[in-house]
Order: structure tokens, then C-alpha cells, then sequence
């Protein structure tokens, strides 16, 4: 059965490479237009790398996302082919108004009652009952688009953005798979075991160990202090670096820290013909999430097309600054604590550094249980008369019937507010003179959540 599905998206993403096809022989400059994220950056980076070995031209921009300003400014373009990447799917009728040949490379949730207009070649998993949350990404439904063109050295790019949708979870599933096997029967991408943690040639143990957070490890992710105390137990000295280690060291290391987190030593995976910055592919998605981060988009989208040198150290440095903004994070955490209320529990912070990384902050502090996972985490930033809050929990939460989308929606519109997301994770934003109000609110919808399941 999925076999089948996934013929007719390939079927589709073939239509949508002869459209493609057809424009680059017109020598047509296709418009190409991207999410500002990990994902949207390479979705547009496997469509210009294509694009270019076609020896065809684009004019690529990269949005945080498709609002009818920014759409009425495209309506004005002379464009005859646009591309939309990894966004489009929820705005079929207002992209159906440009006066051009349209393709729509995406893997968002679409309207399945939406009729398709006819100047849209709509490439998307959702419309042939394929999973778009896990099984590919916006990165990977670009690649399916030229994938008919040959270009399989572009498997890696298309799983960066796998990478940075979070879609690796001990492994690729669905569209995912085949495109690892797409790199992998190519040698373009190798799969080993690797220690996963971070800096291993740059820097001391103690704060390589301190600045790898994905994978979590507990005591010792974020906590400077707690990796001296963890490397001075096993006996290896803080101060050298991972690569000067001996063999019977890192062998010593690599059991210690499996104990801890078994993901920890796990698949890595590389293109060989890269440069180190960016072989592995985890390591090339946080570099392009840093530049979406800080919106420097142009930069992610100029290393995707092939600038490396001077770009590769000023996107090197963005991710060394987003790092070490979680490790101040999370040493504030375990000093401070979260006030703990009957049913939720919350942080506030009124300080830049902080404002910008508090969802993930909860999301790594419930991993590290620095946070009680029993409770959900409202993270509270104070912006003038406004709070902006990001709201995290866990999927066992979930099984008890917390819907932390629905909880932020509701509480949110009591006090003039907005909100919503998904159960897991979701946001809102609220006057701050209710801050407490709607805290109390939340705390109440979730009581009732769990008691009514
Ligand atoms: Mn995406």
C-alpha cells in the first residue's frame, strides 16, 4: 500500500520536474520561494543546485511565512514559473491568483476538500495518505521534485531539513528512507556509529561534554560543573580534547556516557565529498537553523549553493552563540527552578538573551528533568505590556489527555489574547497585567484535561 502511495507523489513530483523542465529550456528565471527555517533553506537549496547544473537561473527568497502582504508583492512579478517550498499547501486559492505556472513543493497539512487549481502542480504526501510530519520534509518533497533529473549527490541536502523538522528518531522512515538510500547507493552518503557529542576536536572535554544537548545528557548537558564532576569520577582529565584521547579513554568515555543516554553513541551521517564543517548532516542543519534563527537567510541559502570559506565561519559562529545562549539557559534553570503551581509550572524571564530561547529551553529542560516532566512548562517572556509564552510537554503527558494547544487557545482568548498549536507544544500571547490570571486559567484547563480522561 504505501509502496503504491508513494508512486503517485513520485508521479506528481515527475509532473512538476517537466514543468520545471519545460520553463528552463524557455530560459525563464524560475521564482523560487522558501521558509525561513533549516528545512525551507535547503528545500530552496536542493531546487537552486538543480536549477544551476540544468545551467538554468532563479531568483530565490526566503519567508518566515506566506502572509497576504507578501503574497500581493509576488502578484506584481513578471515571473512565469513560481516554486513554493516546504509552505504553499495552506494557501492554495491566494497563490492560484498569480498569473503563472505554478509548483507547490510541500509537506504541511493540506485541505484535502480544497480543489486543486489548475495552474498548480500541488506536490504534497498528505494528498496520497503519506505522513508529512515524519516521513519527509519540506527539503525532501523539493528533492522528489528533481529527483527525475539524476542529481542524487543531492540526497544529503534533501535529509538536512529532515534533521531540522525534527524528523530523526533513531532513524528515517517512509520518503526519508528512500532518500538515504538514494545517497547511500550513490556514495553520497555514509552511515556509521559515531560519539555524538559536540566541539570534539575545538574544545576541552569538560565543555565539549556541557554543550552537547542533542542527544540530553543528564547532569552533564548544560552544566559545566556537573561534566568536571562526571569526567574527575571516570578518571579522565577535563582539560584535553576528545581527540586526544587514547583508545582505551574514549572506549572508557564512550560506556560511561552510553549509561547515561544510549543515543549518545548512535548513526551519524555523512557526505563524504563535503568539507568537515558541514559533512555530518546534523551539523549542516544547525548551522542553517543558527542562519534562520538570526535571520540571516541569504547566508544558509549562499553555503547550500556552494559559498563556503568566509560563510561557513560566520554561520559557525551563530551556532557557537545560539549554544552557548542554551548553556547560559540552562544553568539559570538549575539554579533558579521553575514556580511550580497544582497542575503546570512556569519560568519568566525579562531578559533578551533568554526571551528568544525560552520554548526550547522548556523542551531541554523537561529532556534533562531539571524540569518535573509531570508538569507542563509555560515559558513567560515579558516584551513591554505583553507576554509571549511558549508552552511544552511530554508525550506521556499527552497519553494523560493534556492538549496544551487547546488549553493556550482558550485561556488566551479569556484575557483578550491569542493562542493555539499542537498538543505538545504551542504558544500564546497576553496582556501582562493578566500573567497571573492566565496562568491560574491554564493551570485549571489542565486539571480538567486529566481528570475528564
Ligand atoms: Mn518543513
Amino acid at each position: 500500500m504505501i509502496q503504491k502511495q508513494q508512486h503517485s507523489l513520485l508521479n506528481k513530483a515527475k509532473e512538476a520536474c517537466d514543468l520545471l523542465r519545460r520553463h528552463l529550456k524557455q530560459d525563464h528565471v524560475v521564482r523560487i520561494i522558501s521558509h525561513n527555517d533549516a528545512d525551507g533553506i535547503s528545500a530552496a537549496g536542493v531546487m537552486c543546485n538543480a536549477i544551476t547544473k540544468e545551467n538554468g537561473k532563479f531568483h530565490v527568497t526566503i519567508i518566515p511565512r506566506l502572509k497576504d502582504e507578501i503574497l500581493s508583492k509576488f502578484f506584481k512579478e513578471k515571473y512565469k514559473l513560481f516554486i513554493f517550498c516546504d509552505m504553499g499547501s495552506a494557501s492554495l486559492k491566494g497563490i492560484s491568483r498569480l498569473k503563472a505556472d505554478i509548483i507547490i513543493a510541500d509537506h504541511h497539512q493540506t485541505n484535502p476538500e480544497t480543489k486543486i487549481p489548475d495552474n498548480i502542480v500541488h506536490v504534497n504526501p498528505h494528498l496520497y495518505g503519506l505522513d508529512g510530519t515524519r516521513d519527509v520534509s519540506g527539503s525532501g518533497v523539493s528533492y522528489l521534485t528533481i529527483r527525475p533529473m539524476g542529481y542524487k549527490n543531492l540526497a544529503g541536502l534533501a535529509l538536512v531539513g529532515a534533521f531540522g523538522d525534527m524528523q530523526y528518531k533513531n532513524g528515517f522512515t517512509g520518503v526519508n528512507k528512500m532518500i538515504l538510500d538514494d545517497g547511500i547507493l550513490s556514495n553520497n552518503i555514509e552511515v556509521r556509529n559515531d560519539l555524538k557529542i559536540a566541539y570534539k576536536t575545538e574544545e576541552p572535554l569538560y565543555k565539549a561534554l556541557s554543550h552537547t544537548i542533542n542527544p540530553p545528557i543528564k547532569g552533564i548537558s548544560g552544566d559545566e560543573e556537573g561534566s568536571v564532576t562526571f569526567l574527575e569520577k571516570i578518571g579522565i582529565s577535563y582539560m584535553v580534547k576528545y581527540a586526544e584521547l587514547d583508545n582505551e579513554e574514549k572506549n572508557i568515555l564512550k560506556e560511561e556516557l552510553v549509561k547515561i543516554n544510549p543515543q549518545i553513541f548512535s548513526n551519524v551521517y555523512s557526505v563524504p565529498n563535503e568539507i568537515p564543517e558541514l559533512r555530518n548532516l546534523e551539523d549542516y542543519s544547525n548551522i542553517l537553523d543558527a542562519c534562520g534563527k538570526n535571520k540571516k537567510q541569504g547566508l544558509g541559502i549562499s553555503i547550500c549553493i556552494g559559498d563556503r570559506d568566509k560563510s561557513i565561519k560566520e554561520a559557525q559562529d551563530l551556532v557557537k552563540s545560539y549554544s552557548d545562549d542554551l548553556v547560559y539557559g540552562i544553568g539559570w534553570i538549575n539554579k533558579e527552578g521553575s514556580v511550580i503551581q497544582d497542575n503546570i509550572q512556569y519560568i519568566y524571564t525579562e531578559e533578551k538573551r533568554k526571551k528568544r530561547i525560552m520554548g526550547t529551553l522548556s523542551s531541554i529542560g523537561l529532556d534533562l528533568e531539571i524540569l518535573d516532566p509531570t508538569k507542563p512548562v509555560l515559558a513567560m517572556s515579558r516584551m513591554d505590556n505583553i507576554i509571549k509564552v511558549s508552552g511544552r510537554t511530554t508525550s506521556q503527558m499527552i497519553e494523560k489527555g493534556v492538549n496544551l494547544g487547546y488549553a493556550l487557545e482558550n485561556a488566551s482568548k479569556s484575557f483578550n489574547g491569542a493562542g493555539g498549536g499542537h498538543n505538545i507544544a504551542a504558544g500564546a500571547v497576553i496582556p501582562y497585567r493578566e500573567m497571573n490570571n492566565f496562568l491560574n486559567l491554564v493551570d485549571e484547563i489542565i486539571r480538567t484535561q486529566l481528570n475528564t480522561t
